[in-house]
């Protein structure tokens, strides 16, 4: 009778630490599926560089696919020194650049990053970049964490296309 009772009490325990690490194990694999697809990237491309120079600019579409707010925090790249998020703004009849700490994205919500309005700034590049390139984008974000992103060169010629 002991033994029968030891023998049950022992799988009734098996069972539910099977059970604990299936409930772990599935909650894993949500949460890493989930912040993978947070962010989506589309309609992205960077700028090379007008001669002479050695900044550029990164344009792209981000798309919010959650239900929670997000913000972009940062972002860095191997091909340039310093990574910025800029937005072009008339100032009595003057375009200039504004500096942003970084860029809101609500729940459901997407950003655009165009020539003529927000962009992200590539300065000091490190290496010659030309058509037909890629270079990797790394995005930190506040909730979707990292999104890296392999980005086409274009040509002043594909540009204007
Ligand atoms: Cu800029």
């Amino acid at each position: 009778m002991f033994n029968v009772c030891q023998t049950s009490m022992r799988q009734v325990r098996y069972g539910f630490t099977i059970a604990t690490v299936l409930l772990v194990c599935s909650l894993y694999l949500q949460v890493g599926c989930k912040k993978k697809d947070i962010i989506k990237v589309d309609q992205d491309w960077v700028s090379e560089s007008i001669p002479g120079s050695r900044i550029s600019a990164a344009y792209m579409n981000l798309v919010n696919t959650s239900e929670a707010d997000d913000t972009l925090l940062s972002a860095d790249t191997d091909a340039f020194e310093t990574v910025e998020f800029h937005n072009l703004i008339e100032d009595d009849g003057v375009t200039r650049m504004e500096f942003m700490e970084s860029v809101a994205i609500p729940a459901g919500q997407s950003v655009q990053f165009t020539p003529g309005g927000m962009h992200i700034m590539l300065i000091n590049r490190k290496k010659e970049l030309k058509s037909g390139d890629y270079i990797e984008l790394n995005l930190h974000f506040e909730n979707a964490g990292l999104v890296t992103r392999k980005s086409p060169v274009k040509s002043m010629e594909e540009q204007v296309k």
